[in-house]
């Protein structure tokens, strides 16, 4: 029965390890020259809740709602570039408005602009046994919990100033001394507040530690995907899932701002012409925060960067610069190429 358990353990981590990162996979930079192009794209990926920038390669903007392929022989191929989110996002695409399929179903490295860390898995860890202790302390008596609290403050204040260190932990646990020193301490309503805290924080920490590579995520710079070849005239979209690696209800956000859930435009596109390859190549940059940016009363940074791909073998119809409109000038240089795309819809 142990042998059982251990040997479905050990599937079941394979699975998960196999869903992030697939058996086949590839990297763009297996090649000097595909290092050489990853290079390049990467360097559009500007800083956190910065835009996307077109200003250190000679890029076309394209019209996001063009994504179309001409037909041939070669494949389509998907490349991720870097990722600037919080949020644990998947890629999708469509053909000719079908089924939406996966492409990287937990957008998430170590090597990223924003880069999951073992540390921020450990800090969840260190937060959880806390609250374990506490509700062990608790049940063995109102002593044994004052005591184990005032370990805790002592243990606290050692740390350096890091998330568990910080003052605001250390009044916390001192504050739960004062209270259990009251008369009118109610242990029995302790105990079932902190209960709580250990459900949450234990579906929290076992739902993070599931995802890629125990957490901090599996994929690496550059890796790929193959969707195969097409045959004639073939209409892309490409869409995220917001933190869908989490949260399988996650607002789908793709290339037709009009589906959006916010209506607004999430996906900004660039092309690039490889010229010792001859091959064209997009570059898509995605926003995963719903709604409109911070300055304009929204909770978005409007940034993105939160997943950037690059698409081999997709021919997008270039923005015809003539069309396209100043963007309101309070929305700033944020997010201008996306708000480009925003505007002209509402004009047409
Ligand atoms: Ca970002
Ligand atoms: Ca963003």
């Amino acid at each position: 029965m142990q042998l059982k358990n251990v040997t479905y353990s050990a599937l079941l981590a394979a699975g998960i390890g196999l869903l992030a990162a697939p058996a086949n996979a590839y990297s763009l930079r297996d090649t000097a020259h595909g290092e050489s192009l990853f290079q390049t794209f990467n360097s559009l990926v500007n800083s956190e809740r910065l835009q996307l920038t077109d200003s250190e390669v000679a890029l076309q903007e394209l019209d996001v709602e063009s994504l179309t392929w001409a037909g041939g022989v070669s494949p389509v191929e998907v490349f991720f570039i870097n990722e600037g989110a919080g949020h644990r996002n998947q890629l999708l695409y469509t053909v000719n408005d079908g089924e939406q399929q996966m492409i990287f179903d937990d957008i998430a490295s170590t090597e990223s602009g924003l880069a999951e860390t073992q540390e921020k898995i450990d800090a969840k860890r260190k937060e959880l046994n806390f609250y374990i202790e506490e509700k062990e302390a608790l049940e063995d008596s109102v002593t044994a919990y004052v005591e184990m609290l005032e370990a805790r403050v002592v243990a606290l204040e050692a740390m350096e100033s890091r998330s568990w260190g910080d003052n605001r932990n250390i009044d916390r646990a001192k504050a739960k001394i004062d209270a259990a020193n009251q008369a009118d301490f109610d242990a029995a309503q302790v105990l079932a507040d902190t209960t709580k805290q250990v459900s949450w924080r234990q579906s929290d920490f076992d739902r993070e530690t599931a995802l890629g590579n125990n957490g901090v995520g599996a994929m690496k710079l550059g890796d790929g995907a193959n969707l195969g070849t097409f045959d004639g005239y073939t209409a892309f979209d490409f869409l995220i899932k917001s933190n869908g690696a989490r949260n399988a209800n996650g607002n789908i956000y793709g290339v037709d701002a009009e589906q959006n859930a916010d209506g607004l435009q999430h996906v900004i596109a660039y092309e690039y012409f490889d010229e010792v390859k001859e091959e064209s190549w997009i570059v898509l940059g995605f926003e995963d925060l719903y709604g409109a940016h911070y300055d304009e009363g929204g909770h978005s940074d409007r940034d993105f960067n939160d997943v950037v791909v690059a698409i081999k073998g997709v021919v997008g119809t270039k923005v015809d610069a003539e069309e396209v409109p100043e963007p309101a000038s309070a929305l700033g240089l944020l997010a201008v190429s996306g708000l480009m795309g925003l505007s002209r819809r509402r004009t047409r």
